[in-house]
């Protein structure tokens, strides 16, 4: 391995995209803003709304302030009634989740300027539109890790369901920009990520035109095969070296929690067999934390009322909360603070 150092922690770090980082450091400070987004007007199954609290029910905060992470959380946003939500060809409820993301963009915008790593709770997955474009619109151009069963790139033309929940990377997608019709109450969005700088990781359920335009616009796929194929220890490295290869930005983790195996994550709307343990799915967030770039996160698609049981609805929201930690330095191995001294007799 090229480039590799011992650290004193005995691990093989990665010269590549660890070394001369500023918060590679076990005792570092983060701050998290919270932002919570009960939307879910992206898709047709009622629930979703109820992500944000069932998360932090889970204990997010308290496992936060525990790993030594300031937290301020913003609470829930509140999202206006549309009155005049006539349809749009197939699309559904395009007003609503338009001027949901106009002001989920703002927040995460405002959680950026507050010096915090921005924390997103879904809600559904149309939600990335504004949280990716309030994160781009603070720190400039970023990397985007897409980790989700589904590719969430059909365009308003391609879309099967009408659901924009399947839809949020055309929106945001520079080269998209000429398939994406004017639609109301999305004039304020400017895409602002290019193709180049997305990796997919987890999907398993991709649709003919959403096989399409990844393959048209070269984009780098860590398809569940690749997961197999590869282990989630390379995929994760290769995630990265890629990344990184231009230029360091800011990482914008977009986490759908079915990309995690229904076994483990049923709680869920789209749940589709065959994904990601809850192994490899904490894998990528304790990765992600080890960069030092992670700098907004989202965590959406938990499903209170997809249960079918109470523990099915626990086991999701719990492993939602293990991601969540992980991204902010929570290991496996242990965690202590830097001031914790053993108690004298
Ligand atoms: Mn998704």
């Amino acid at each position: 391995m090229s480039g590799a150092r011992r650290s004193v922690w005995g691990l093989a770090l990665s010269l590549h995209h660890l070394h001369h980082h500023p918060h590679h450091h076990p005792h570092r400070h983060l701050s998290v803003g919270i932002v919570g987004a009960p939307f879910s007007k992206g898709q047709a199954r009622p629930g979703v709304e109820g992500g944000p609290d069932r998360i932090r029910t889970a204990g997010l905060l308290e496992g936060l302030q525990q790993l030594g992470c300031e937290v301020k959380d913003y609470g829930n946003l509140t999202f206006e009634d549309v009155a005049d939500e006539t349809a749009l060809g197939r699309l559904k409820s395009v007003r609503a989740v338009g001027g949901a993301n106009q002001r989920l963009s703002a927040a995460v915008k405002v959680a950026k300027q507050d010096g915090h790593t921005a924390v997103v709770l879904g809600g559904d997955h149309s939600l990335a539109i504004g949280s990716i474009h309030g994160h781009s619109a603070a720190v400039g151009p970023l990397s985007v890790m897409w980790v989700d069963a589904h590719a969430d790139v059909n365009t308003p033309l391609t879309s099967e369901t009408g659901n924009l929940h399947g839809q949020p990377l055309s929106y945001l997608l520079h080269e998209l920009q000429s398939k994406v019709p004017a639609l109301p109450n999305f004039s304020w969005l400017k895409p602002c990520v290019s193709a180049r700088d997305v990796v997919y990781v987890g999907l398993r359920d991709v649709d003919p035109a959403e096989h399409y335009i990844l393959k048209l616009l070269g984009m780098k796929v860590f398809s569940m095969s690749q997961v197999d194929q590869l282990g989630i220890a390379r995929v994760m490295e290769e995630s990265c070296d890629y990344l990184c290869s231009r230029a360091k930005k800011p990482i914008h983790l977009s986490y759908d929690i079915d990309a995690i195996d229904p076994s483990v994550t049923p709680a869920t709307g789209t749940p589709v067999v065959g994904g990601l343990t809850y192994r490899e799915g904490v894998y990528i967030a304790e990765h992600l934390s080890q960069t030092g770039l992670l700098s907004a996160v989202d965590l959406v698609e938990v499903n209170p009322l997809r249960g079918p049981t109470d523990g099915a609805v626990q086991s999701t929201a719990s492993t939602a909360v293990h991601v969540l930690l992980g991204c902010f330095g929570r290991l496996r191995e242990g965690n202590h603070l830097p001031d914790y001294r053993l108690p004298d007799p």
